[in-house]
């Protein structure tokens, strides 16, 4: 007899369905009230708190979010949408408010709400803190992936990690880079809900066993596990006024509520409560590295739980839908992995399919290699992930036999298709030989997948050609390209809301959704009251940057100058010396007295640098030591400023593009694999200068060569050059180079410090410097030449600002998903109405 005070009688109304929420000004403010008061119990009448004013505004917005989110849930259930999982070790989503309001359509409502209340939006939206859960890049395209899934109406979840601490802050002292951890989470996450219901187990460790089921079939069991709890925290992802919110889903690690028996009864009770800590370091913190592999331990324990407690969720929502028949599994689902971090999903999914659902080998394979689709994002090789046999056997011995037998079946296949080449085989075994063996995650992604695609067109043409050119012989229809692209909303219609109403008031607002129409604004280069308008725009731009900066940093800049900026990752492939050494040059002009025509520059570069990237820290200081000898020297004043800009992020790069004259990207050719902060500052209507390299070769194309300042050797230029680099011939050869490497060999800018860049300038000097910073000097400087050329002329350069803008439509993620949605997912797009 049950208990009766539990037993249930007949709902008179469903728990879910409550109200509708309105978005009217009025109902901002009720709501502000209820949560500002009621919940968190501030005095209404003196509000000193900005910080409790933000939460409750974000609050009132979430519940709107959640509201949306549940019933576009129900609609992709009810449909039984085929879907895509994002499944990625970084999601730089960067501040959520100020987008959740523009994707909503309630900025206006909720601004005018805070004025009524006294308070200014932007001050609201300006304390919230970046969640910075990846390192630039990659990251950043995966949160823009997400933005366009949902504008697009696509049933696609992100699948990531909610690290604890992410991307640290930096800090400049002394001229130098300080890290400082990033607890973001310290006043907790408002945008996010714990669903603790959907938690699931992850092993790691023990032995594998062949056990003999009830029915007699022999099944490998994965034992003697220290299992650690992955729970799911899901943030809302709000598509453009469509209605659509869909599901970022980020893990965390937690301790099983189990002790170690065994040490538990020894006596050894902390040891086993100190267990508890270790399985909760999994998503402690963010690895800062964006190139080099390093082969921690804990980083391959996080990529695993990653893609086991992703996958698991995935079978497990299947089951419940389709119960254990996974016939269409494959039909109605696909994994797209970003770069290899997440590619032991390949070995996870064949694991959970054959060891725990019973499927056959050849079965399970199948379903692998029609739902995997992996993207590479990086030719260096030293970013290209191998993980040791012997760690892999010991932290995943299950993954391990089962990487080994794929490996197995893939080298009897490449055997039958060139019999007899031994050397094929060694070259394209998922297996490394060697001192050490080590399993090649990329070549593991390309095997167990139906898709390889790089990121922009000259990359994905040298995927081909060269790292993974035996692949493309032996399945050419699995390699594509996908050129990147950024989410106009936060990057231009959000970041830059003056330029953005310009636009609308000239072409409508349709360009928010299909970026291709700016290109409408082609005619309005030519009149001449438009350009007024768009130069006074930018010129306030500058304005705030400056005013913004000023707030924490002793910093003077010229709102007059040409605004140079230079802002991404630290790394030496990227060459921020090459712009370094252009800056002594033009300091060295000025000394000289060479100054005709002279264009007053603020060059602002910014970046992080990996905690152990040696020369990308020094980087960062010589950058710091020639802005104190410029920026101090009288004879300098203000026609030429170098400043470095600390801790730049994503919300930091919504301040910075709107105010760019000048997008500097400029690395070796064949080595930046697109580059995505180019886009935005184009967007915003900077010109680049750059090499032919990544997606500047296709933004060129866009805007014309008329529009862009090309300089430096091509790829194939740089490997013909690279046999015979002879850096000290070069230099020889060109009295500016003499003069500006006298500058830094004399220790002008290091006196008190010397010694502290010979290491940089020996780096360059090298005639194996891999990134050739002395071959493109010249024509480097050249470039530049003719960005001061074309600056005189005020109305000819805004005519190009615009048409710069007009023609960055190929850039937006909305074209690029849809391309990915074409050539690989395959989604239909499923409207979400919402009564
Ligand atoms: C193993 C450590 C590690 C971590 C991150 C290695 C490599 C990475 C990424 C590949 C770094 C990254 O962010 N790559 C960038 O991806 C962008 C998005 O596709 C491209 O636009 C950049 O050109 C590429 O450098």
């Amino acid at each position: 007899m049950p208990n009766k005070r539990f037993v249930t009688s007949k709902p008179k109304s469903s728990i879910t369905n409550v109200p509708k929420l309105g978005v009217t000004k009025d109902d901002f403010i009720d709501d502000f009230k209820q949560y500002y008061v009621h919940l968190m119990g501030r005095d209404e009448n003196s509000r000193s708190s900005p910080f409790y004013a933000c939460e409750a505004l974000s609050l009132s917005i979430r519940d709107r979010l959640m509201e949306r989110r549940s019933n576009t849930d129900k609609t992709y259930n009810d449909t039984d949408s085929r879907q895509v999982f994002y499944l990625s070790m970084e999601f730089l989503m960067g501040r959520t408010l100020s987008n959740a309001m523009l994707n909503l359509g309630i900025t206006d409502a909720a601004s005018q709400a805070m004025h009524d209340l006294g308070i200014e939006i932007e001050e609201l939206v300006d304390r919230e803190l970046d969640a910075g859960l990846g390192n630039g890049g990659l990251g950043r395209l995966a949160a823009c992936f997400i933005d366009s899934c949902a504008t697009l109406q696509l049933p696609a979840m992100g699948y990531g990690l909610r690290y604890e601490y992410g991307m640290f802050t930096q800090t400049v002292v002394n001229g130098e880079q300080v890290e400082k951890p990033d607890h973001w989470l310290r006043h907790g996450n408002i945008w996010e809900v714990e669903r603790l219901e959907y938690s699931l187990r992850i092993k790691l460790g023990g032995h594998t066993e062949i056990q003999t089921d009830e029915q007699g079939k022999q099944r490998v069991c994965w034992i003697s596990t220290q299992d650690v709890l992955a729970v799911p925290f899901d943030t809302p992802v709000p598509g453009f006024k469509n209605n659509t919110v869909n599901t970022l889903r980020l893990w965390k690690a937690v301790a099983t509520e189990e002790f170690n028996l065994d040490e538990f009864n020894a006596g050894d009770y902390a040891e086993s409560v100190a267990a508890k800590v270790t399985a909760e370091h999994i998503t402690m913190v963010l690895y800062p590295n964006d190139a080099n592999e390093n082969g921690k331990e804990l980083r391959l324990r996080q990529q695993y739980f990653l893609a086991s407690a992703s996958l698991q969720d995935v079978l497990a929502y299947w089951i419940r839908q389709h119960g254990h028949d996974f016939s269409s599994f494959a039909d109605k689902s696909c994994f797209q992995l970003n770069d290899t971090h997440p590619s032991i999903a390949i070995a996870e999914l064949m694991r959970l399919l054959t060891d725990v659902h019973g499927l056959s080998w050849e079965t399970a394979w199948g379903i692998t290699r029609q739902t995997m689709a992996y993207t590479n994002h990086t030719l260096l090789p030293e970013a290209l992930e191998k993980w040791s046999v012997k760690l892999m056997q010991r932290l995943l011995p299950r993954l391990m036999e089962i990487i080994f037998e794929i490996n197995a079946h893939f080298m009897s296949e490449v055997a039958s298709h060139w019999p007899g080449d031994k050397a094929r085989l060694s070259r394209m075994s998922i297996i490394e030989e060697g001192a050490e063996q080590q399993v090649r995650m990329a070549y593991l992604a390309i095997v167990g997948s139906f898709s390889v695609n790089g990121v922009a067109r000259l990359h994905s043409r040298l995927l081909q050609q060269g790292l993974f050119r035996d692949f493309y012989e032996l399945w050419p229809h699995k390699f594509n390209n996908k050129t990147n692209g950024v989410t106009p909303r936060r990057w231009l219609a959000s970041c830059n809301p003056a330029l953005a109403a310009l636009i609308t008031e000239a072409i409508g607002d349709r360009w928010i959704t299909h970026l291709e129409e700016l290109k409408k604004l082609e005619p309005f280069a030519e009149d001449a009251g438009f350009r007024n308008r768009w130069r006074e725009i930018k010129q306030d731009a500058k304005q705030r940057l400056i005013e913004h900066k000023k707030q924490y940093l002793d910093i003077h800049l010229n709102p007059d100058a040409l605004f140079d900026i230079q802002v991404k990752r630290i790394h030496e492939y990227k060459r921020q010396i090459l712009n370094v050494l252009h800056v002594i040059h033009l300091y060295d002009r000025i000394k000289r007295g060479d100054t005709d025509n002279w264009v007053p520059r603020c060059v602002l570069i910014g970046g992080k640098a990996a905690p152990g990237y040696a020369m990308a820290k020094r980087t960062i200081k010589l950058i710091n030591n020639v802005a104190n000898v410029i920026n101090s020297d009288a004879d300098v004043g203000d026609s030429l400023i170098l400043f470095f800009l600390p801790d730049y992020r994503v919300s930091g790069m919504e301040m910075i593009c709107p105010a760019a004259d000048l997008s500097e990207q400029i690395s070796t050719a064949g080595k930046e694999a697109s580059g995505t902060g180019n886009m935005k500052l184009m967007m915003n209507g900077a010109l680049t200068i750059g090499t032919l390299d990544g997606a500047n070769i296709e933004i060129r194309e866009e805007v014309g060569d008329e529009n862009f300042f090309l300089f430096g050797l091509t790829e194939e230029q740089i490997e013909v050059r690279r046999k015979h680099y002879d850096p000290f011939a070069i230099i020889d050869q060109d009295e500016d180079l003499q003069r500006v490497m006298h500058l830094l060999e004399s220790g002008h800018f290091n006196q008190f410090e010397p010694g502290i860049f010979d290491d940089l300038i020996a780096s360059i000097k090298s005639r194996y410097d891999p990134w050739m910073t002395i071959a493109d000097f010249r024509s480097y400087v050249d470039a530049q030449k003719r960005v001061e050329a074309a600056y005189q002329d005020k109305e000819h350069w805004t005519r190009m600002s615009i048409l710069n803008c007009a023609n960055s439509g190929k850039f937006s993620t909305d074209r690029t998903i849809r391309e990915y949605n074409r050539d690989i997912w395959k989604l239909d797009s499923v409207p979400v109405e919402y009564p």
